[in-house]
């Protein structure tokens, strides 16, 4: 269970990756990933999950193509063959539980019951969990979904790729999308195969083989957010951890509901991709290698200056390598105080300390905000990293009340006192809710009370003498 509800809950890199391939969404079928990891058993009648595949009660496997598509009759058929599952057809051919001449239990008169039913005055009167004028329908008070078949009171047995109660849970692989344009799916996270809850969840638009559309409002929980198996409560997605390769080139932080990736200067994210990617500073930043040309490189850029120009300090464009005296002041049109060394103009009439004139021939610094300012002395700002991590707990005292605010690398948790467990949204300690402690409600449903739980249990169980868990009857333990 624990590795099912992980494989649910992250999204793993395919063998294809591994190889440098990509998923060709145009080929295979969304099994491919698992089938690469776990020879599975296929095929009808194949219950038990991905994990632990086995043949649905009933059933057993052919010795010959391995599938299990060999019905089990409990009675023995005697002469006759088994049909279906507890169903002979006898020679004469009429279907019974028995072909032997088994008595069995409750068979008295000419209707046959089956699964336990009792004949009374040529009617069956079935046991609780089957209806039918036989007895031959199993009932489950929740429908079986996704494909499933009901296989006995309140069991389904679920096609593959499904699980839970009620088929309810969607297990397969597939790849997943981040765009959707022209009703088609575009920007396949490459070489990563996800459930389409945690693909739609995150940060999918659509997922699968074929692709479907993600619905607009993912169910249960809103984006960002999952179901927790046992409490049902919406939590946070960690979707650094769950999606491989997420904010690559980058630094991936998660955040209560969302994450964000942070991109190192010369990079900037690709919100489709959500990778960090080159940033072509050369047809981005204004005014970058003035007076010179430049070329865009791999997470940086480089100018190269025109004859006579060279580099500034930053390296962001080019100036005239020419140097000669700067002047603070203009008198009558003369430049008067000089400086004790040559420098550039650029150095001389962009500087902060507001000099007058450069050169030797009295050229007039101009004034700030000027175009001729601007030419002279560009303004060309680099996007700069993301700013440094901010000490949540330092800042908000009121985080975590009930446990301990712990700051990480952009975000923070808490850790939560005995007895107390995170909230959905990580920002406090709750009360532990009983009904999600482990061993609990087994077969039944828990319901928090006051001071406690009570369990309901499902149909066929009663409650343990300790009335923490639900224990089967006799006869639903017995195999068909
Ligand atoms: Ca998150
Ligand atoms: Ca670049």
């Amino acid at each position: 269970m624990a590795s099912f509800m992980l494989m649910t809950l992250i999204c793993v890199l395919t063998w294809q990756q591994s190889r440098g391939q990509q998923f060709n969404s145009s080929e295979g079928d969304n099994q491919r990933g698992p089938r690469t990891q776990f020879p599975l058993l296929t095929g009808p009648n194949v219950c038990g999950g991905r994990i632990n595949p086995r043949c649905c009660p009933g059933w057993s496997r052919s010795s010959s193509v391995g599938l299990c598509i060999v019905p089990l009759c409990q009675y023995g058929c005697g002469t006759g063959e088994c049909f279906s599952p507890g169903v002979c057809r006898c020679p004469n051919g009429a279907f019974s539980p028995s072909c032997s001449g088994v008595q069995v239990e409750g068979q008295q008169c000419t209707v046959i019951c089956f699964n336990g039913g009792t004949c009374v005055k040529d009617t069956c009167v079935c046991k609780e969990g089957f209806s039918g004028n036989f007895c031959e329908a199993p009932i489950c008070q929740e429908q079986c979904v996704n494909g499933g078949r009901c296989v006995g009171p309140d069991k389904c047995a679920c096609p593959y790729g499904f699980t839970g109660d009620r088929c309810q849970q969607d297990y397969r692989l597939g790849p997943c999308y981040t765009e959707v344009r022209n009703r088609m799916c575009h920007n396949q996270l490459q070489g990563v195969v996800c459930t389409r809850l945690t693909c739609c969840a995150s940060i999918g638009k659509a997922w699968g083989n074929p692709c479907e559309r993600c619905p607009a409002k993912p169910e249960p929980c809103d984006r960002g957010f999952l179901p927790n198996f046992r409490s049902k409560a919406c939590q946070d997605i960690d979707e650094c951890k769950a999606i491989p390769k997420i904010c690559s080139g980058g630094r991936c932080v998660n955040s209560i509901g969302s994450y964000r990736c942070e991109c190192p200067t010369g990079k900037k994210l690709d919100n489709d991709l959500q990778k960090c990617v080159d940033r072509d500073e050369c047809t981005e930043i204004p005014g970058i290698c003035a007076n010179g040309r430049c070329e865009n490189t791999e997470g940086s850029f480089a100018c190269i200056c025109q004859e006579g120009y060279k580099l500034n300090n930053e390296r962001t464009f080019c100036i005239s390598a020419n140097e000669a005296f700067c002047y603070q002041r203009i008198v009558n049109n003369y430049c008067v105080d000089q400086s004790p060394t040559n420098m550039t103009k650029y150095d001389c009439c962009c500087s902060e300390r507001t000099p007058a004139g450069w050169g030797p021939l009295c050229d007039k610094c101009p004034g700030n905000g000027t175009a001729q300012h601007s030419t002279l002395c560009p303004n060309v700002t680099i996007p700069t990293a993301s700013p440094p991590d901010k000490n949540e707990c330092a800042s908000d005292s009121s985080l975590c009340s009930n446990g301990r605010c712990l700051n990480t690398d952009g975000s923070f948790r808490c850790e939560c006192t005995r007895g107390y467990l995170v909230s959905s949204d990580g920002k406090r300690c709750n009360n532990v809710d009983p009904c999600t402690q482990q061993g609990v409600c087994v077969n039944g449903r828990c319901f928090s009370t006051k001071d406690g739980f009570t369990c309901q249990c499902r149909r066929g169980y009663t409650l343990s003498s300790d009335r923490r868990s639900c224990i089967g009857n006799i006869h639903t333990r017995m195999r068909i």
